[in-house]
């Protein structure tokens, strides 16, 4: 596996190598991206998952717990990263923090963000490496914004087929999330 991670990876340094430019545009543009189906998880404090493939687009905030649902693992291209979208609701009344992920075939897991930095679009880790989800909010990791990004990517996923993964959060704990379909690769819109 090679060593390699994406830390702070600004447009300064992309630019810094312009052969690579066009390719590594073309990945940005296109880790974030489209939105079919949802599956959705919530965890109560007795530990107890419930799952649902069928859940709807609308974010779900559900008393007392914290329910992650719209799960998008962007992991078709044939490059070595991907991303994944989600959005979390914070139930309880208490912040907690998305501390990190596991994502089967994906070497490193970081929490990004994408934000405008000397008028570029640029992708880094969040201040902290952590994304806090406040007490009664909702916070959408998406296209164009906060993203799980996978990091060393062992092969591209089939658009269509789907994947397993784990989150990390502060307070709530392990959150597993089956069966998240992979997107096919979009254009970058607007969050
Ligand atoms: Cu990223």
């Amino acid at each position: 596996m090679k060593d390699y991670t994406m830390k702070d990876h600004t447009m300064k340094r992309l630019l810094a190598k312009p052969y690579q430019l066009i390719p590594l545009l073309l990945v940005l543009l296109l880790t974030a991206c489209a939105a079919p189906p949802p599956p959705m998880a919530t965890q109560s404090g007795n530990g107890q998952m419930t799952t649902d493939a069928t859940a709807e687009k609308t974010p779900a905030m559900v008393d007392g717990e914290l329910t992650v649902e719209n799960v998008r693992a962007n992991l078709s291209l044939p490059s070595d990263t991907g991303s994944v979208w989600m959005t979390i609701s914070n139930g309880t009344d208490t912040d907690d923090t998305l501390i990190g992920a596991e994502i089967p075939g994906c070497g490193v897991v970081e929490l990004h963000e994408m934000i405008m930095e000397n008028s570029v679009m640029v992708m880094k880790q969040v201040e902290g490496g952590q994304i806090v989800i406040p007490a009664g909010e909702t916070v959408e990791l998406k296209q164009g914004g906060l993203h799980v990004m996978c990091i060393n990517k062992e092969a591209p996923r089939e658009v269509g087929s789907t994947v397993d993964l784990i989150l990390y959060f502060a307070n709530a704990g392990d959150i597993s999330i089956t069966a998240a379909p992979v997107v096919a690769p979009g254009e970058m819109t607007k969050p």
